[in-house]
This record gives structure tokens, sequence and C-alpha cells, in this order.
């Protein structure tokens, strides 16, 4: 039985040439052998619209989960808040299936929520209100009509307020909330969730209701890449080099 793979949080930019070799190096090498890759949002450090797979760097990134998909390779991206706009075109151009802000798969037999995790980050009630504001589909288009070199400069400036402002916040309010966690696991109810965003990663042991739960948190990729394998055996974390 082939592996399912997961990964989030590669913040994949032209000033970081090791991260991006090691996610060449993943799709040319471990993900070839995958049942399916999930890519849990922010694969892009910056992603102002799909008219960017021009740059080269994007394409390059595009060119190699082409090659994934065409290998016959099912691959899953999931936005990040930092490549909300991730749309349609660059699913055409990857072979790749946009996933909904939170899924249900059945991963080797168990039912498995995935998402980003921003939306669990809720006593951070200045992000959420940008969330909702920036994940407005209305909001969205407007952005997209700019012209590419505008909406390259609004996101460099939202990018430097975001920096500030994070610096400035408690710990706590930038890990997950609790209570939010909960929730999901008693909604949804299920006993695994999988999501990155917090570069906290880790694997939770919880109990909600008298049920065991498990939260894992996907590692976000410095000069080596980071993801989890899972299969009947179980889960294991690896890591690629470029
Ligand atoms: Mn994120």
């Amino acid at each position: 039985m082939k592996p399912t793979l997961l990964l989030s949080d590669l913040h994949l930019a032209p000033e970081r040439p090791a991260t991006a070799a090691a996610f060449h190096a993943f799709t040319r090498g471990p993900a070839r052998g995958a049942a399916g890759v999930y890519i849990l949002g922010d694969l892009f450090d910056s992603w102002v619209g799909d008219d960017q797979c021009r740059e080269p760097f994007a394409r390059q990134v595009v060119e190699s989960l082409r090659a994934l998909t065409h290998a016959g390779v099912p691959v899953y991206v999931a936005r990040g808040n930092r490549d909300f706009l991730l749309g349609g075109d660059f699913a055409r151009a990857t072979g790749a299936i946009l996933l909904g802000e939170q899924t249900i798969v059945d991963i080797h037999g168990t039912r498995t929520l995935l998402s980003h995790g921003d939306e669990f980050c809720t006593g951070d009630l200045a992000y959420q209100r940008y969330r909702a504001w920036a994940r407005d589909p209305a909001r969205q288009r407007r952005l997209l009509r700019l012209p590419y070199r505008l909406r390259r400069w609004v996101a460099a400036w939202m990018r430097r307020g975001s920096r500030s402002a994070t610096a400035r916040k408690p710990e706590s309010i930038l890990d997950v909330d609790a209570g939010a966690i909960e929730g999901a696991f008693r909604a949804n109810g299920i006993t695994r969730m999988i999501h990155g965003h917090t570069h906290r990663p880790a694997h939770h042991a919880l109990v909600v209701d008298g049920t065991p739960r498990e939260r894992i948190v996907l590692a976000d990729w410095d000069d080596r890449g980071h993801f989890v394998e899972i299969d009947a055996a179980g889960l294991r974390n690896h890591e690629v080099d470029g």
C-alpha cells in the first residue's frame, strides 16, 4: 500500500533557494511513490494571483507539480494565509486539486480533518478580522482586477505590516485556541486532524468528550523540507534536502 504524504508552510520564494531545491527534490523523489500528496497551505510565501505562474520562480514550482501529477500522483493543495489567491489557472497548470478550507478524507482507515489551521487561531482577533476580509470572494475578485505590479506592491506592504504586528503579539494568541480545536473535533466527529500554519510541529494526543483524539501539526520548511508519511503501519516524520 502506497503512503500518503502531507506537508505545509514551505513558503517558497526566490530568496530561499535551498527550500525550493528541497521542494523540487521532494517532487522528484519521495512524492513519486505516494498514493497522494497533500500540501496544506502556504506553498508560496506570497501569491498575488495566478498570473504569477509566468514568473520564472513560480513556473519552476508549477512544472515540478505538473511532472508529479503527470506521473499519476494525485496532488491536493489547500490555500494558506500567504497564498489564498491560488486559483483555477494554477490548478489547471499543475494538475493539482484545490481543497476547500477544511476537508475530511479517509487516510488509511482514519477519517482525518485537513486544513491550513489559521482558522483555529481564534485568540488573535485582529488576524481573524483580516482573514475574514481577505477570504471574501468579492474582495478577492476586486483585488485580482488590479494590475499585477500593484498587487505585488500591496502584498509586500501587507507583509511588512503583518511582521511588525506579529512581533508585538503575545505567543499564546499566535497558537491555536484549545476551544476551537475541541469544537472542530466535536462538530466533525473525527479523531484526527492535521494542519500547519503555526510553525509548531507536534503530535498532540488529547481527549474530547471521553474519546482519544490526535492533532498533528506539520513543520514549516527551512533549508530542508519536512513531511509526514502515513500508511497502514502508522505515521512517520521525514526530511528532504535539495
Ligand atoms: Mn500560514
